[in-house]
């Protein structure tokens, strides 16, 4: 075969191969964009009710690391708003529930939440009186097990409090 004639033949190759070379790129790279969506959590809703015991119910929620997850906190009661209200605030890993509990209770005009104790919050509700519900939401944090606790006066030390456990 003469010279010419074998490149000529090995440019047709090279160019017919190009487009299906393209194509066959094409499908891969579609679903690694798409990937990071698909991994994304599942939606996880739950209804916790609080009522004059001031407890959680239920007091331990499981979840998923990444989902999102929407909490609706009902309490329940026939006393006054200012005398029981209820509210679910999740705590960062490791921090000192007693302590966020404590710097809430005398914080009336936020809520019951101290700005203060901002960096150990996940996420805080408002706060429910009898018949209402409130919800809050966030992204499920790294698996481990975390506390949510009622910051109303005196509510954590009764015992409200309750474990989201992230696996
Ligand atoms: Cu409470």
């Amino acid at each position: 075969m003469p010279r010419h004639s074998l490149c000529a033949a090995l440019c047709t190759v090279a160019l017919t191969l190009s487009p299906a070379l393209a194509l066959a790129q094409a499908p891969k790279t579609a679903p690694k964009a798409a990937a990071p969506k698909a991994a994304a959590g599942a939606a996880k809703t739950f209804t916790v009710t609080a009522g004059d015991t001031m407890k959680f119910a239920p007091a331990i929620i499981r979840v998923k690391a990444g989902d999102k997850v929407t909490i609706t906190l009902k309490a329940v009661s026939a006393l006054p708003k200012m005398a029981m209200a209820h509210n679910f605030v999740l705590l960062k890993a490791g921090v000192d529930a007693a302590a966020v509990a404590t710097a809430g209770s005398t914080a009336r005009d936020t809520a019951f939440v101290s700005p203060k104790s901002k960096a150990q919050i996940i996420a805080a509700s408002a706060l429910a009186g009898g018949g209402e519900t409130v919800t809050v939401e966030f992204t499920a944090p790294a698996a481990g097990k975390y506390q949510f606790i009622c910051t109303f006066p005196a509510h954590f030390q009764a015992g409200m409090v309750g474990q989201l456990i992230v696996e």
